[in-house]
């Protein structure tokens, strides 16, 4: 038969390139799409680095072990500490539950490593201002994972806007409905319930949920001016994993907010974790003198598309099938008309940031912008207390 043998570098693409030794910590959800991206990156974008997936750290030896083995990361830790001081790691990235992020950002910057975290930055603007210090003293790359804004459909929209096709802006409106929690079963606390642990997650959907709603919208709108909102928390006991007893809930289960921006549209939104029904619908609109836009996370791969200056007989609103080589991204996929999705927005965005550092820029969006979003999201919560608007510092 005589089928001939070879040898495989590690990749074709990045031969020869300055290595970028990664150390994750944290092994959830979030430490699966980001280490999807390390190693899909390099196999589609033409990277400056070859990523290397060097270290994963979490405190549970065995199982961080098993996940090492199945992503392929050359070694393990169960001390974060140890993560840091190790020199063959030249990025820290933080995958874990809020209440790690700031400690663990502050040191790695003060050891010289580039850092990105997963959203929120922290778990109130406070925190999150001594990260932006800690990273900006130190002078190291730093980025936020806020995915949504690496949706190709959304970059087409972010395009159009910048080209100025919408005019005067009056409207946005954001929604990121969930129904995961409406069981008065479901405890709070530990493993993948953290999210309804005040003291681990800073606050409910507000920073969870809505915190992806205010990025996206910044970005394509500008600063928000003030705000005035609600909150409720429908279930105000549950129990504890951790102590076994039943504690009160510190959470918002559902938040909404009125705001103004600078640009002077008006804005609504709304997060909850109580739509039944809705598992991760994530939409925004926005109306402009000349157009509007609409776009749905359950149906990412689609710009719905409305223009006022289209010959009448045949205006309508377009529905866009974000596929073609000359959409944001998709000349690196696969070929016209073929989807993509959820995962890629990790991908593109840890492409970018590679890109970003290596052109010696900043990678958005960075600490202080993810600074800004926990500004409007502390407004919010504080808003649903005093029943005022409050304006953003
Ligand atoms: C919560 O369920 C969650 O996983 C958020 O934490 C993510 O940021 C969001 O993208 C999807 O929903």
């Amino acid at each position: 038969m005589g089928i001939a043998g070879g040898r495989t570098q590690r990749s074709g693409n990045s031969m020869g390139k300055k290595q970028l030794n990664i150390g994750l910590v944290g092994y959830g959800f979030m430490g699966r799409t980001h280490s999807n991206a390390f190693l899909q990156a390099g196999r589609y974008f033409d990277l400056p680095f070859e990523p290397v997936l060097k270290s994963v750290c979490a405190r549970n030896a065995g199982r961080v072990q098993s996940f090492a083995a199945n992503w392929g990361y050359e070694s393990w830790e169960t001390d974060w500490r140890r993560l840091i001081e190790r020199k063959d790691i030249d990025l820290i990235d933080i995958a874990g539950p809020n209440d790690t992020h700031a400690e663990i950002a502050i040191a790695a910057a003060a050891a010289g490593k580039m850092v990105m975290c997963e959203k929120p930055l922290g778990r109130n603007a406070v925190e999150s201002t001594s990260m932006v210090d800690a990273v900006e003293r130190a002078g190291v790359a730093n980025m936020v994972w806020y995915n949504y804004r690496r949706v190709p459909a959304v970059v087409l929209l972010k395009q159009l806007l910048d080209e100025g096709r919408f005019g005067r802006i009056f409207h946005y409106r954001a929604r990121f409905l969930q129904d995961w929690t409406i069981s008065e079963d479901l405890p709070q606390g530990g493993e993948g319930l953290w999210r309804l642990d005040v003291a681990v997650a800073g606050s409910g959907v507000t920073g969870d949920l809505l915190a992806h709603n205010i990025d996206t919208a910044m970005w394509l709108n500008g600063p928000i001016e003030e705000v005035t909102a609600m909150t409720e928390t429908f279930i105000k006991e549950r129990r504890h994993n951790l102590t076994g007893r039943v504690e009160p809930v510190g959470i918002d289960d559902a938040s909404a907010f009125l705001c103004r921006f600078s640009n002077g549209s008006l804005a609504n939104f709304e997060a909850t974790r109580y739509a039944r029904g809705h598992k991760a619908l994530y939409t925004l609109e926005i109306n402009g003198e000349h157009a509007s836009a609409f776009w749905d996370l359950h149906d990412l791969h689609r710009l719905q598309y409305f223009d006022h200056r289209d010959e009448g007989r045949t205006r309508g609103w377009r529905s866009i099938h974000i596929t073609d080589g000359d959409h944001p991204y998709m000349k690196h996929w696969w070929v016209p008309g073929l989807q993509i999705g959820y995962e890629h927005t990790f991908i593109h965005q840890f492409a970018d940031f590679l890109d970003a550092v290596g052109a010696g820029r900043e990678a958005a969006p960075t600490f202080r912008d993810a600074l800004a979003t926990d500004l409007v999201t502390d407004a919010v919560l504080k808003s649903a207390k005093t029943r005022q608007w409050e304006s953003i510092n």
